[in-house]
């Protein structure tokens, strides 16, 4: 029998680097307010929901108290008008290293395969990469309410796959979403070279590492 039953995984930095898309357009932004930062500071905005990582820009230039809810909504508008512009040629070639063969290998093996994004773009970009036929289900943030590190959209993935949390593995690029994936109760593997990604079970440096062998030795 299977150790396993499921594996879970991440949008942007796992299955295509539209993260580096998020960081140029939140870059920008952050110009235009007087709110420069680099890809350290950015690393703590992976996997983070829209709002949230406006509001930490906001608090790393201590501007959290100068803008309305609504002045608010239309920055994180800008910046998803900009980001939406990037993404228009993302296509089959942006699937990164490994994860297409990897699909191919889980869905013969029997495994299910879903996706827990923090990302409101999660199914135009996942249409756009050719790989919409591959997920049993997709959870994006419009159907959470609390976004990672908050556990929900990896239990909800697991649910809607009818599988227990415990037979699933979760595949995370980013800090916020490790924890998400440990609070669920489920197997994490990061993918990544950040130090803030060793509370995973198991931390890979690139996406081609993760191969069907490797999680069938788990
Ligand atoms: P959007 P993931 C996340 O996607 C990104 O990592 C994070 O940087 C982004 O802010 C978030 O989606 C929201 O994305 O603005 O498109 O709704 O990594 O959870 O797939
Ligand atoms: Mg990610």
């Amino acid at each position: 029998m299977k150790k396993f039953e499921a594996v879970i995984f991440d949008l942007d930095g796992v299955i295509t680097d539209t993260a580096e898309y998020h960081y140029l357009a939140w870059k920008q932004l952050g110009e235009a307010l007087g709110i420069p930062f680099d890809r350290e500071f950015n690393e703590t905005l992976k996997g983070v929901s829209r709002t949230d990582s406006l509001d930490r820009i906001l608090e790393l230039g201590q501007r959290q108290n100068d803008f309305s809810l609504a002045e608010k909504e239309a920055l994180a508008t800008k910046k998803n008008d900009h980001y939406v512009g990037l993404i228009q040629n993302v296509s089959p070639a942006d699937i990164l290293p490994g994860i297409a063969q990897l699909l191919i290998d889980l869905r013969a093996k029997g495994y299910k395969i879903a996706m827990a994004s923090a990302s409101k773009n999660a199914f135009a970009v996942t249409d756009s990469l050719g790989l919409f036929d591959y997920f049993d289900h997709i959870v994006d943030a419009a159907k959470v309410v609390h976004s990672k590190p908050d556990p929900e959209v990896f239990l909800k993935a697991a649910e809607a796959i009818g599988v227990a949390p415990e037979t699933c593995i979760g595949v995370e690029d980013a800090a916020a979403g490790v924890t998400a994936i440990n609070d669920a109760g489920m197997y994490a593997i990061a993918i990544g070279t950040d130090a803030g990604l060793s509370h995973a079970d198991m931390v890979l440096s690139a996406t081609d590492e993760l191969t069907i062998e490797v999680i069938e030795n788990i």
